[in-house]
This record gives structure tokens, C-alpha cells and sequence, in this order.
């Protein structure tokens, strides 16, 4: 079946041996996400979780954290998820949600003094974490203004049975709703949607001025059907596994964090506003969702799959064959241009193009074909035999960059870096290079 929810899409997986059903007993302090992150790390399989020490439902993670859980997110080739990625981000190609009367999630349903988040199985995920949070909720907003619904990620650090921290940059979409209104003090309404098709977690990672509901429905082909929350006036997914409603408090702040973040580091703590549960809704035997912060998931929705059509559109301004990816284990800071080399001198070019399609971008290297681009072992090799860092490689000084990058100073401002990981023959004329094809030892064994 397609993938509609996040049940069809467990299936999909599994079909595809990208599912991992792991039944030891695991904590959930630190030893889920420790084995998701390993598995993330190793390119194995998405872990569902049946049997978490004190949580009655299971987990699910790494729903996207490498090309093949991407193409399968999105229903295509891996060779066409820029493709896809292209054609969804365009908001002529948006198709808007289909409101319906009932939804699974709307069988059990607690609030008021009922609702309390203790229900939820929350992992505290890093060490250097703050506690236990919600990262793989999609927000679901309404625009105070013109009605548009709104997705997006806002980390929720539990603060007791009933309170939440709810992490919100102030130019974010929901920053400026809460914002706008008469009284910016007032409670705001959102509800938390977990356990989800990917194809709204990829949407809610992405920046636009339309509803990101309508990127889902356009990597579907068809609306995404949504329901009326319980105690809050907003349209959720009606395929979701869980929904927490609840009022954001703008005036009611505490510290909240740390958590890991997308840069790879631990952040500060935060005087974000508080969250207060008011209804928590679930499907029956739902299956709880997360995301690893500061990891392969985090990093593949919010800056690999969003970023990589517009840097593609830039390189290929200048080279219409050339293949771009920023890899996941970099942070969003690297991309990887791969070109049919001809003219000697593009090389620096197609890097300066690509530094200036995200300020995120910070480092470029561009190989040649023979460079599997997914693989980092191989993004070393050229950069170790390939590269004379003398002529090879230049630097711009005090250029925009991304204001967390750890590696720029205040508001961004910082390097960046052009690698021309090409193999210059014109300097030494080698053979081809040594390769041995790949084999299935399983005939060997
Ligand atoms: C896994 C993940 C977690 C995120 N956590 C936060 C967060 O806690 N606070 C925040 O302001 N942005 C966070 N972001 C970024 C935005 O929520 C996200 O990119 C979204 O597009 C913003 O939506 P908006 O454009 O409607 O404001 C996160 C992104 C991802 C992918
Ligand atoms: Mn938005």
C-alpha cells in the first residue's frame, strides 16, 4: 500500500529491509537513541522499539537518515530525490489539505487534569541533554491573520505532568504568529502531531510562506486529510499516532534546554515559553515517534533534502550535469559538487557558486565522477590525493555564514572554503584508478 501514515510506511520499510524490529528491553535514557544513533551511523536499518522500560508504546526513529529511507519517504528513486524535492518546494505544485469529520487518533482522548505527558514515552536523548523531549512532533499552527495552517519543529522539553518548555526562534513562523495578535501575551493554541507519514516530516522542515501541509499533499499526489483538534482550532493530520493540544504561553517563560543541536553541539539554555497540555489524543496501539537531535534525521529534514534543489540550481547554472549533495554527517555546513571535468578553471567556480546558494554552506569540494558522493571515505581519498592545498583550494574571509555555525564569530560572519578535489591529469598523467568492484559475498560464504 502507499505510504499514507506512518503505519504504511513501517511497511514500506520493512519490505525494503530497512526495518528493524528490536524487542531486548532498552532505557529510555540515553540507550534508545544510543542504538539509533548507531544504527543511523552504520547506514542500517529504522529501529522500532516494542520493549522500552517504563512506556507502554512503542518507538519508531531514523524515519529519514540516509538516501534510501529518503526515496522511500518520498516514494521514488534515490537518483530522483532532488527531483522530487524540485518539484514539491514549488508552490504552483501544492496541493492543499482535505478537512474530514473523524480521525483514529480521536478514539482515546484525555484533557484537563487527565492530560498528563507522563503518558508519553520520552527519551532523554544525548548526555548533554536537559531532560526528556519531544523533537519528532510536527507543530500544527494557525496564522491569527489569515487562517493558513503552518508545520513546523519546536523542540519540547518536559517540565512536569501537565508543562512543557517550547522552543521557539522568534522569526519563525509561530514566533510571528503569537506576535501578531492584539495581545502577543495571550495563550496561542497549537497541537504537537506524532508519529507521522514522512512525507509531513519532511514538509515541516521546509521554509516557505504557504502551508507546509501543501509540500505533503504535493509529494502524495492528493490532500493531506486532517481533522479538528479537541480543544484547539487547528486541522490536524488525520493519520497521526498521537496529538498533544495545548496552549503556548508566551508570557509564562523558563529555562529550557540543552539539547543537541543541528550544528553538533550541545546549545544554551533558553527563557523559552511554556506549553500547557491541554488534551492528549491517541489512535489505538499507537506507535510513539522521535527524532535523534543533532543527528542524521534531524540534519536530513531540516538541511539536506530542503537546501539541496536551490544549491543544485545554482551549480547547475553553470554546469547543467553536474550532481550536488551536503552530506549529513557535516551539518548542513558542507557540499559535495561532483562534474565531468573539463575546463580546469570551473572547479572554483561551481564552489563559489555553491557558497552562496545557503549561508549555511561554508565549505565546497568538488570531485570528479569516480567519487562516490554518499560515501565520506571516498570524499577523504580525493581530498587526500587529488588536492595540492597550495593552488587547489582558496579562502573567502569574513563572509555570511549561519549565526550557530561553530565556526564563525557574531552574526555568522566567517570563512569559507573552495576545495577543487578534481583529478588535475594535466599535471600527472596516471592510469585509471584502482577500483575492484563490488560482489555479494553471500556467494561466497
Ligand atoms: C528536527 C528539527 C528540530 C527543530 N527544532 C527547532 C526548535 O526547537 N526551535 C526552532 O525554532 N526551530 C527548530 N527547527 C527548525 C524549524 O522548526 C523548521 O525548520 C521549520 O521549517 C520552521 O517552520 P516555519 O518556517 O513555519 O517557522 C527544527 C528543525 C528540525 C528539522
Ligand atoms: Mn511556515
Amino acid at each position: 500500500m502507499p505510504t499514507h501514515d506512518l503505519r504504511t510506511y513501517l511497511e514500506v520499510l520493512e519490505t525494503h529491509g530497512r526495518l528493524a524490529r528490536i524487542a531486548k528491553p532498552v532505557s529510555l535514557t540515553h540507550e534508545l537513541a544510543d542504538v539509533a544513533a548507531m544504527l543511523a551511523r552504520s547506514g542500517g536499518p529504522a529501529p522500532l522499539f516494542s520493549n522500552v522500560a517504563g512506556a507502554n508504546w512503542p518507538i519508531f526513529t531514523n524515519a529519514i537518515t540516509d538516501q534510501k529511507t529518503a526515496a522511500l519517504a518520498l516514494g521514488c528513486a534515490e537518483s530522483e530525490i532532488i527531483e522530487v524535492m524540485e518539484r514539491v518546494l514549488d508552490p504552483a505544485h501544492g496541493i492543499p489539505p482535505v478537512r474530514v469529520d473523524a480521525a483514529p487518533w480521536q478514539a482515546n482522548v484525555v484533557s484537563g487534569a487527565d492530560a498528563d505527558a507522563n503518558l508519553l514515552p520520552l527519551p532523554t536523548h544525548s548526555r548533554g541533554d536537559g531532560g526528556a523531549f519531544i523533537t519528532g512532533g510536527v507543530i500544527i499552527s494557525k496564522d491569527p491573520v489569515t487562517g493558513r495552517g503552518n508545520l513546523s519543529y519546536n523542540r519540547m522539553l518536559r517540565l512536569g505532568p501537565r508543562q512543557f518548555g517550547f522552543n521557539v526562534n522568534e522569526w519563525r513562523h509561530v514566533g510571528q504568529f503569537i506576535a501578531a495578535r492584539a495581545d502577543p501575551q495571550a495563550p496561542f493554541p497549537v497541537a504537537v502531531a506524532i508519529g507521522l507519514d514522512p512525507a509531513i516530516l519532511i514538509a515541516a522542515g521546509v521554509k516557505t510562506e504557504a502551508d507546509e501541509l501543501t509540500i505533503a499533499g504535493a509529494i502524495r499526489g492528493a490532500g493531506i486529510e486532517t481533522a479538528r483538534g479537541i480543544t484547539v482550532d487547528v486541522d490536524i493530520p488525520a493519520g497521526a499516532e498521537i496529538v498533544v493540544e495545548g496552549l503556548v504561553h508566551p508570557a509564562r517563560r523558563q529555562p529550557e534546554g540543552p539539547l543537541a543541536e543541528f550544528h553538533g553541539y550541545h546549545g544554551e539554555l533558553w527563557p523559552s515559553p511554556t506549553f500547557e497540555v491541554t488534551a492528549i489524543c491517541w489512535r489505538d496501539d499507537p506507535i510513539f515517534q522521535t527524532i535523534i537531535p543533532g543527528w542524521y534525521e534531524h540534519i536530513y529534514i531540516g538541511n539536506v533534502l530542503p537546501r539541496e534543489p536551490l544549491l543544485r540550481r545554482f551549480v547547475r547554472h553553470l554546469n547543467p550535469t553536474a550532481n550536488v549533495h551536503i552530506p549529513p554527517y557535516a551539518n548542513g555546513f558542507l557540499a559535495i559538487i561532483q562534474i565531468k571535468r573539463d575546463n580546469p578553471g570551473q572547479p572554483k567556480n561551481l564552489a563559489m557558486a555553491a557558497m552562496t546558494a545557503h549561508i549555511n554552506i561554508r565549505n565546497v569540494i568538488v570531485v570528479d565522477e569516480d567519487i562516490d558522493i554518499y560515501d565520506p571515505g571516498e570524499i577523504h581519498w580525493a581530498l587526500t590525493n587529488r588536492v595540492d592545498w597550495t593552488r587547489d583550494s582558496f579562502i573567502v574571509p569574513d563572509a555570511q555564514g549561519h549565526e550557530m555555525d561553530p565556526v564563525a564569530h557574531q552574526r555568522g560572519v566567517g570563512p569559507k572554503l573552495g576545495v577543487d578535489a578534481t583529478y588535475k591529469r594535466e599535471r600527472r598523467e596516471y592510469g585509471e584508478r584502482v577500483s575492484y568492484p563490488m560482489v555479494d559475498l553471500s556467494a561466497y560464504q
